[in-house]
């Protein structure tokens, strides 16, 4: 029997997807069941000195998903949204866009991070917010915007974080969900309340900040003329956990009990699940942050560099017309030398787009380790590196928890990898547990289905995982020494144990 279905989008900042899930009941066994009916690139676009998302573009893509599961024959009851943290719009007194919403990587808030620091004191920040000071905060972006006396931020009445802003495409409704709102470190995860006092500090108007809503609140129907445009039911908008870090780990397959994960995508988001933040003067040190998650819960987590260096050698290869794809570097970093030269991939200098492989030789360079040439060499570098930041960052989860963890869960497009889930679970020397894929587009159903009153609780929805999708076992291989020495070579060159 067909319980419920529902439509998810997940954006992420690669690349956005529409899944159909149905939930179903066999004789007394739950599935879900999801299916993808749409695909597409997310391309920023330059313009001038500033980097934008293209957000008409992605409302198109969005409405296309719609109408398509209409067309399919889908008997789709409600849809959610989740994209990237922190990014926003603003909107006029009308309820009108006030310009292209800004990309997190747009360079207007180099320098703000020490800038703002230096104004508030770093410490009253993260005992405030409770997050790790990334530049793309949406405290940053804001302060830029008034730095640069930015008639659009005079001019603003709302903002919308992005996935609200799509759903104010759609339904005409605004809210401001609650997850995506502890990504602008303008929150108090402690309190609860939007932090008005640092707001004023800054100069930073309060007045565009709507009250937060929980995931799974529900937002309201489509617009008229939405329908009539796509030709499909006035089907709800439901508020899920609309930060898709926060959807993803709504997926996570763990069975009840503290777990660790790792949300790998563009970004890898390792950390752990807690009911309340940790706000220590440690967590401050090793910078971690502390993020709303669905269903009453705290993300304790680190945000690492990620895929998007190895996204970003790829598409100056692809640009120089040596177009290879994801499959064909994991195979050529696995046939390079171990071990040869790593990086921290949390130098400043690999967070902005271009130049990427370039970056990387220079680094090597100036570490005095051989510089990569061949493609399989800069990927055998990226992903070694990258298994070894996971396990500095479940040390350090562990340590903050107060946990010790049997082995980690890993989720997300990044998995599709199978030789990062390999080297993670030889860097922990513990095993990975991969699956599924589409974690944030799965954990957007759920919340859906758990405002329908279709799924009890987180508990149950992860249940539903479990029964639902593969999850792939990686154990360590025999090579434990080699990474051990590797993991020390990592700490001696990162200088953070
Ligand atoms: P985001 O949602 O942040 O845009 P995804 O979760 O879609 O990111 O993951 C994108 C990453 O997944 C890419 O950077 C790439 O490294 C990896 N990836 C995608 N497809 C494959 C594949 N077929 N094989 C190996 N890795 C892949
Ligand atoms: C991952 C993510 C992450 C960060 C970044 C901006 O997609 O949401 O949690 O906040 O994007």
């Amino acid at each position: 029997t067909l319980l419920s279905v529902a439509l998810a989008f997940d954006l992420g900042a690669s690349s956005g997807r529409a899944l159909i899930g149905e939930l179903t009941d066999e004789c007394g066994r739950q599935q879900l069941r999801v299916t993808e009916i749409h695909r597409f690139p997310n391309r920023p676009v330059q313009v001038g000195r500033h980097l934008h998302w293209d957000i008409l573009q992605l409302l198109q893509e969005v409405k296309g998903g719609i109408r398509k599961a209409f067309q399919q024959g889908y008997a789709v009851e409600s849809f959610g949204i989740d994209t990237w943290g922190v990014d926003f719009g603003l909107l006029d007194a009308n309820g009108e866009l006030l310009g292209n919403p800004y990309h997190y990587r747009d360079p207007h808030t180099d320098g703000l991070i020490a800038e703002i620091g230096a104004l508030i004191g770093k410490g009253e920040l993260y005992e405030q917010g409770g997050l790790q000071s990334m530049p793309f905060n949406t405290i940053y972006q804001l302060y830029a915007m008034k730095k640069a006396d930015s008639p659009q931020l005079q001019a603003a009445q709302t903002l919308l974080l992005t996935p609200d802003l799509l759903v104010y495409f759609l339904t005409g409704c605004k809210v401001c969900e609650f997850t995506m709102a502890t990504t602008t470190q303008l929150y108090m995860p402690l309190e609860q309340v939007w932090n008005t006092r640092l707001m004023e500090r800054l100069d930073i108007p309060a007045r565009i900040f709507l009250e937060p809503s929980l995931p799974g609140t529900l937002v309201g129907p489509l617009a008229d003329d939405v329908c009539l445009e796509l030709n499909v039911p006035k089907i709800d908008a439901v508020a899920v956990g609309t930060h898709d870090t926060e959807s993803a780990v709504v997926a996570v397959p763990a069975p009840p009990g503290p777990f660790a994960y790792l949300v790998c995508g563009t970004w890898s988001l390792l950390g752990t699940e807690l009911d309340t933040p940790i706000i220590s003067e440690e967590a401050r040190e090793l910078e971690f942050s502390n993020e709303g998650g669905v269903g009453g819960t705290y993300q304790l987590l680190k945000n690492i560099m990620g895929l998007w260096i190895l996204q970003e050698c790829k598409r100056e290869w692809d640009e120089r017309d040596e177009t290879v794809s994801f499959q064909e570097l994991a195979e050529e970093a696995r046939s390079a030398a171990p071990f040869r030269s790593m990086i921290d991939p949390d130098d400043a200098r690999f967070y902005g787009p271009g130049g990427m492989p370039g970056k990387i030789q220079s680094y090597c360079r100036e570490t005095n380790q051989p510089v990569p040439e061949s493609k399989g060499e800069h990927a055998r570098c990226i992903l070694e590196s990258l298994a070894l930041r996971y396990r500095q960052a479940l040390d350090q989860t562990e340590r903050l928890a107060g946990q010790r963890f049997d082995g980690l869960h890993m989720v997300g497009g990044g998995i599709q990898n199978e030789l990062l889930c390999r080297f993670t679970a030889c860097a922990l020397g513990r095993p990975v547990w991969s699956g599924p894929v589409e974690a944030s587009a799965i954990g957007n159903l759920l919340v859906q289905f758990i405002a329908k009153g279709k799924c009890a609780d987180l508990q149950h929805a992860r249940r539903l995982v479990a029964a639902s999708f593969p999850i792939d076992t990686y154990e360590p291989l025999d090579d434990r020494a080699e990474w051990d020495f590797a993991y020390r070579r990592f700490i001696a060159l990162t200088g953070t144990p």
